[in-house]
């Protein structure tokens, strides 16, 4: 098969990679890992909630949804100068990377101006610069662009087969328009989803195939495990194996071997050995802060030890690398075997 038509990954052979003994599937995935990325290097990304709670949309997950009664206190948008406090104390600590998220359905003009002032002043701080808002309007993307955004994140959440036991207020094809827009822009993509929220294998499969599938596939992909949060419909979902959620970051690799793979929230509930699991399986990138956007984070000390005992180190910045199409970067002996 010629490496210029690729065919897209199915879930068969993701399932797969899945499916081969624990051991085999990391060492798999360490191997496409250190072919693309600096060996023992972790980018440091921090979140901040610009605009908090009181979302219209129904995410079943989600304690900022009104939809569900958590004991969390809805915020207005944040004034300027706090956003830059707390970029200047993440900054302090050595995150590379500012994340805003704000609980909307989709910005309006006005709410995209007052965080155009945000992406700016934080740029220029020489921080990297993400923001996550809901859904894109035409033209909302260049404006972000423009105003020195790096990544916009949007995420898939889960497969299109799981999607509807989990939001109903907006379809999973508005989530791939937004993602086009973002694309269309010249923004780098911060893309991934949810493990643990009861979905099978077989749609876990499913999310990382859209990813994968994408072209260009996203430089980022954050994994999250869900956070259990009291008052949300998925508050007393079964527990995930933690090999499972290990496997995941594994076969993301080995699907994406050049993104950014960030083990990203449930930290907090995983102890060192499974984060080690991770890193191993090729998680490059992390939530770094105490907080992420309404629920906890492990403290900058437990993080700073935890490398220090695994010698970690901070990444140096990507940006400057430019995106490889799919097929520069899918290893040629995958390509032959599909
Ligand atoms: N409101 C915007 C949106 O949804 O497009 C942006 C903010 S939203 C909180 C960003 C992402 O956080 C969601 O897409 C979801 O993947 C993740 N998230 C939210 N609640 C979570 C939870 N309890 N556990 C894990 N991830 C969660
Ligand atoms: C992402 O994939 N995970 C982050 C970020 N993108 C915006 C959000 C995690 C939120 C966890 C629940 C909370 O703290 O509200
Ligand atoms: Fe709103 Fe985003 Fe939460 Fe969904 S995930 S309820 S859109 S804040």
């Amino acid at each position: 098969m010629s490496v210029n038509t690729v065919a897209p990954w199915t879930i068969r052979r993701i399932m797969e990679l899945y499916d081969l003994p624990f051991m085999d599937l990391l060492f798999q995935a360490q191997t496409v890992h250190r072919q693309h990325h600096p060996a023992n290097q972790i980018q440091l990304s921090s979140l901040l909630s610009i605009k908090t709670g009181a979302c219209p949309e129904d995410c079943s997950y989600c304690p900022q949804s009104s939809k569900y009664q958590t004991e969390l206190e809805p915020e207005p948008l944040m004034p300027l100068n706090q956003v830059l406090e707390a970029a200047r104390a993440a900054q302090a600590q050595g995150a590379q990377r500012f994340c805003m998220g704000a609980a909307w359905r989709s910005p309006t003009e006005k709410q995209l101006d007052q965080v155009i002032d945000m992406v700016s002043a934080v740029k220029a701080m020489g921080l990297e610069t993400c923001v996550t808002l809901g859904m894109l309007k035409d033209g909302q993307a260049e404006r972000l662009k423009q105003a020195g955004l790096d990544y916009y994140n949007h995420n898939l959440d889960t497969s299109p087969e799981f999607y509807g036991q989990i939001i109903s207020t907006r379809t999973y094809q508005d989530r791939l328009d937004t993602l086009e827009r973002v694309r269309a822009a010249g923004l780098n993509s911060c893309c991934g989803g949810i493990i643990g929220m009861g979905e099978s294998r077989r749609e876990r499969a499913g999310l990382l195939a859209q990813l994968a599938n994408m072209r260009p596939y996203p430089e980022s992909v954050p994994i999250n495990q869900l956070v259990k949060v009291p008052g949300t419909p998925l508050d007393q979902v079964e527990d995930l194996d933690p090999f499972e959620f290990v496997r995941t970051i594994a076969v993301a690799r080995i699907l994406m071997p050049t993104c950014a793979v960030r083990l990203s929230a449930g930290r907090e509930t995983m102890d060192d050995s499974t984060q080690a699991l991770c890193f191993m399986a090729g998680a490059n990138s992390i939530f770094y802060g105490e907080q992420l956007l309404t629920t906890g984070n492990p403290q900058f000390v437990a993080d700073q030890n935890l490398f220090a005992r695994l010698q970690l180190e901070a990444a140096k910045t990507t940006l400057s690398e430019p995106p490889l199409s799919l097929e520069q970067t899918r290893p040629r002996a995958m390509v032959e075997a599909l």
